[in-house]
């Protein structure tokens, strides 16, 4: 009798555990998510761009490749001092120019003759990417690069034969520096080529050297251009993207394509903003005193990292080899004005309430996830919710003027259109006080100051139910 009591307890505890298992499941992906590599690097945000070479001494911008390999001889090379700065200005990595449009070489490759090896710095013993990997290790940085296979040296360029060059140089690079996070494809060319480049022979190197380094181009596979120059994603982004008919280059997809994604694109391939902190993207004297203001890098900021891109700003070393003091000067002002705007997120020790939240476990997919800090927490609503809504109470009146939102993209990106309210105290009436579309891994909105104790979100159209996990307010 005893024994059948056991029993009979054992499995109404098993039939207790199974079900709690089969509702507290996690939603399915929705369309393509990204890899893990690309997770990391969306995480990153914020890095450095450095283009350096030939063009940094003769004031150029595209090398013609019949520059006196001469000319590259900066004075102070120092690539700690571009690490360190990095470091301060909030900078995740740093990607330098291995090799531009000029051919010319920052390593002693082997397949060129164009190289630091055939200049006066360091007698021909130097090697920029040896300096530049190892000083971003030292400072905690990620190290990548951007190699041109557009190149207005290589003797072979133009021909069958450079397919192979070009492969090889990659990986040279790609084996000889250590980890490298992202590999940047350039897509300008200015030349007719009778052979077309091998991109499938380029990415398989790439693959082969450092199968986790995101590929950029104007089609990925990693991540995409922005589609400008002026480091700006649109409001509305989408990290999805379809690339069937369309290769880098002259034959890439239309900018507003590039700058906004595709809401059912069939791959995962989200948007990096490049832009350069100076007119030009290598350093000329010239442009000593035009460098963006923190204002200026504040609406770059907002417009990429707060409209899901990843910013790569360029901070162009000068002819010693140093980043200029104005420059960095104007990094670190950059980086103290967003720790100032980003100080008091007073939704920290708020409290959060859903119109909805997805059957089983309400600690796992209740709304309290939003506000708990952890990235792999989030709220969601009951399956088959797409329009949902949760509100933030916090403990007195605030005046805010901004919310960050964020949506948990490892199981895909999902809201198409959302609105922002706060609650009036004195006639209890809702007021909106911004609208967006997409949200994607990071979504920042300015609004004119409110003052306010409860804000609330709505999702108000998405693919699937939407999954947020995390919201500040400032
Ligand atoms: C462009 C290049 O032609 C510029 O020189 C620069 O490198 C920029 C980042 O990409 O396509």
């Amino acid at each position: 009798m005893e024994n059948k009591i056991v029993t009979h307890i054992f499995f109404c505890f098993l039939m207790i555990f199974l079900t709690g298992c089969r509702t507290q499941k996690s939603p399915e992906p929705y369309g393509p998510v990204p890899s893990s590599a690309q997770l990391e690097w969306q995480k990153m945000e914020f890095y450095m761009f450095v283009h350096f070479g030939p063009n940094t001494f003769t004031d150029r911008e595209w090398g013609t490749g019949e520059e006196d390999p001469g000319v590259f001889n900066p004075t102070a090379l120092d690539c700690r001092q571009w690490a360190s700065t990095a470091r301060e200005a909030g900078m995740k990595a740093i990607i330098i120019t291995a090799k531009h449009h000029d051919g010319f070489c920052l390593w002693p490759s082997q397949f060129s003759s164009h190289t630091v090896r055939e200049s006066p710095w360091k007698e021909g013993k130097g090697d920029v990417l040896e300096e530049l990997s190892l000083a971003c290790r030292e400072y905690g940085l990620k190290f990548g690069v951007y190699v041109s296979p557009w190149d207005r040296n290589h003797p072979d360029y133009g021909t069958a034969r450079y397919n192979e060059v070009f492969a090889g140089t990659l990986a040279e690079v790609l084996s000889s520096y250590g980890p490298v996070f992202e590999q940047w494809f350039d897509g300008a060319c200015g030349d007719d080529m009778d052979a077309p480049y091998d991109w499938m022979l380029f990415h398989h190197t790439v693959r082969k050297h450092q199968p986790d380094a995101v590929i950029f181009s104007d089609v990925g596979p990693g991540c995409r251009w922005v589609g400008n120059e002026r480091g700006i994603a649109g409001e509305t982004n989408w990290s999805r993207m379809d690339t069937a008919g369309y290769t880098p280059g002259k034959n890439a997809p239309p900018v507003e394509i590039l700058n906004s994604g595709v809401r059912n694109g069939k791959y995962w391939i989200p948007a990096e903003a490049d832009v350069s902190l100076r007119p030009g993207w290598f350093y000329s004297p010239s442009t000593d005193s035009s460098l963006k203001t923190v204002d200026e890098l504040m609406e770059i900021y907002m417009g990429s990292v707060g409209r899901n891109a990843n910013l790569l700003l360029n901070v162009p070393p000068d002819r010693s080899g140093r980043i200029c003091e104005e420059d960095s000067l104007r990094l670190v002002e950059f980086k103290r004005k967003r720790t100032e705007l980003f100080s008091r997120n007073v939704a920290r020790s708020a409290r959060a309430k859903a119109s909805s939240v997805r059957a089983g476990n309400f600690r796992r997919f209740g709304p309290g996830n939003i506000l708990d800090g952890s990235y792999d927490t989030y709220w969601t609503p009951e399956a088959g919710t797409s329009a949902a809504s949760f509100t933030i109470t916090l403990g007195r009146e605030e005046t805010l003027s901004m919310i960050l939102l964020q949506e948990y993209i490892p199981l895909g990106q999902r809201v198409a259109r959302f609105m922002v309210e706060s609650l009036n105290s004195s006639d209890g009436l809702w007021q909106t006080v911004a609208e967006g579309t997409t949200i994607g891994y990071k979504r920042i909105l300015t609004f004119s100051p409110v003052t306010s104790s409860t804000i609330r979100v709505s999702i108000l159209e998405a693919g699937a139910p939407p999954l947020v996990n995390n919201v500040e307010l400032y």
